[in-house]
């Protein structure tokens, strides 16, 4: 079952960063149903393929600060 997981993610200014962040979390195996937009990410991710920790460190090592946005949506 893919999980739903919400990222804020600092620094992003433009369209570009919006494109380095798609880049970065569609390169993570198991993510699907990726959405990005300027300071947020929404996807679903395979629980069986990855995790919240390396789904942050992807954005985060392309030079993004995130956090996971706890809570009901
Ligand atoms: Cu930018």
């Amino acid at each position: 079952m893919a999980k739903k997981l919400t990222l804020k993610i600092d620094n992003m200014m433009c369209e570009k960063c919006v494109e380095r962040v798609e880049n970065a979390l569609g390169s993570v195996e198991g993510v699907t149903d990726l959405e990005v937009s300027k300071g947020k990410a929404v996807m679903r991710y395979d629980e069986s393929k990855t995790d919240e920790e390396r789904i942050l460190a992807a954005v985060i090592d392309a030079g993004y600060p995130a956090k996971v946005k706890k809570g009901l949506f």
